[in-house]
């Protein structure tokens, strides 16, 4: 089969949506680009001195990895320099970054987690770059507005992550199914190796940090005794696979099935919530999961549908295939009534 690029992926993309503008393939050829820096530098990570910490904690209260840091600066200097973008949102900032009226600014918005899975960075675990793409709502040339920024997950126009591991691939989906590309570092560029992936409408294999099960609720205990039971639609136990890293869970689950379960727990009793960032998690792996033929939800409502509040909000996270989700699902609703 011949080699296809992103680039040639992306121009039958084009061919196909006469309306988009050249925009948007400058937009994910220059996430690419980036990408393919980050991937040079975790790779090295080892032998560079990137390693650890920079003793600084984030927005989200975690420890800052040097990479975490890298990663967070390449992207905001080079998306701030597309030409396609008005604002970003990344999980490393606190606020929103509006694009200086001094740069050339577009019409699109991009929300990433530079380096998703960090904490795994020291350990030579797979991390990964989650990335989003909505299209503003105000008109073009204003500075951008909140109500750009916090739309939910069905206006997102394109989604994706770049998986750095033995192989650094680019998974991702305009809206017209998704598809993996591996990069080939002799050429340097991502050559498609999995076109329009396909997610299984069952799997074997449930992912979850079990050690928060003295701080679930009865719903969230019997969904999870779903997998580990007898009482299921396979009759048998699940396998249990958790890397601790969301992009190679997630990725492993896409391919294979499947479910990965981040739920709400009451470790703060004061506030009980999910731990994983619905803009910059959730809801781009959300679009990848239905448009692979997965699904994904709360517990109960679908990721795609919730309109955040702020821009870290954070969700309980339920993805994967079809019917292991649904399980779920059925379960929270039955403890609703
Ligand atoms: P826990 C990594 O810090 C991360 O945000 C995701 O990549 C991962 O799925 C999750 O947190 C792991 O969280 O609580 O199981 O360590």
């Amino acid at each position: 089969m011949p080699e296809v690029t992103v680039t040639e992926h992306l121009l039958l993309h084009q061919k196909r949506s006469p309306a988009a503008t050249g925009q948007f393939t400058t937009l994910l050829n220059d996430l690419i680009l980036s990408a393919k820096i980050i991937a040079r530098s975790v790779n090295k990570a080892g032998l560079l001195d990137v390693l650890g910490g920079t003793g600084e904690v984030n927005v989200q209260g975690e420890n800052v990895q040097k990479l975490d840091e890298f990663a967070n600066r390449v992207l905001i200097y080079r998306m701030e320099r597309s030409g396609a973008l008005c604002a970003m949102g990344s999980e490393e900032n606190a606020d929103v970054i509006r694009v200086s009226e001094k740069l050339t600014r577009g019409d699109y918005i991009l929300i990433f987690d530079p380096l998703d899975g960090s904490s795994n960075i020291d350990v030579n675990i797979n991390v990964g770059t989650i990335f989003s793409i909505l299209r503003r709502k105000s008109p073009s040339g204003d500075d951008a507005t909140m109500e750009d920024v916090l739309q939910s997950g069905t206006e997102q126009v394109a989604a994706g992550y770049i998986l750095y591991g033995p192989s650094t691939m680019l998974v991702y989906s305009t809206g017209q199914g998704v598809h993996g590309f591996t990069l080939d570092p002799t050429v340097g560029e991502f050559l498609l190796s999995h076109p329009d992936i396909r997610i299984p409408e069952r799997g074997k294999i449930y992912s979850v940090n079990e050690s928060y099960w003295h701080y679930w609720d009865e719903a969230t205990r019997e969904a999870v005794g779903y997998f580990k039971g007898t009482d299921n639609e396979r009759g048998k136990p699940y396998s249990l696979r958790y890397v601790g890293s969301l992009v190679a869970d997630f990725h492993r689950t896409l391919l294979y099935g499947g479910i990965f379960m981040y739920p709400m727990d009451q470790r703060d009793p004061q506030k009980p919530q999910g731990k994983l960032r619905l803009q910059c998690e959730a809801s781009p792996l959300a679009f990848l999961a239905e448009q692979a033929g997965g699904l994904a939800t709360d517990g109960t409502g679908r990721i795609l549908d919730i309109r955040p509040q702020v821009l870290h909000e954070r969700v309980p996270l339920f993805i994967g295939s079809r019917r292991d989700v649904q399980a779920v699902t059925d379960i929270y609703t039955r403890h609703a009534k």
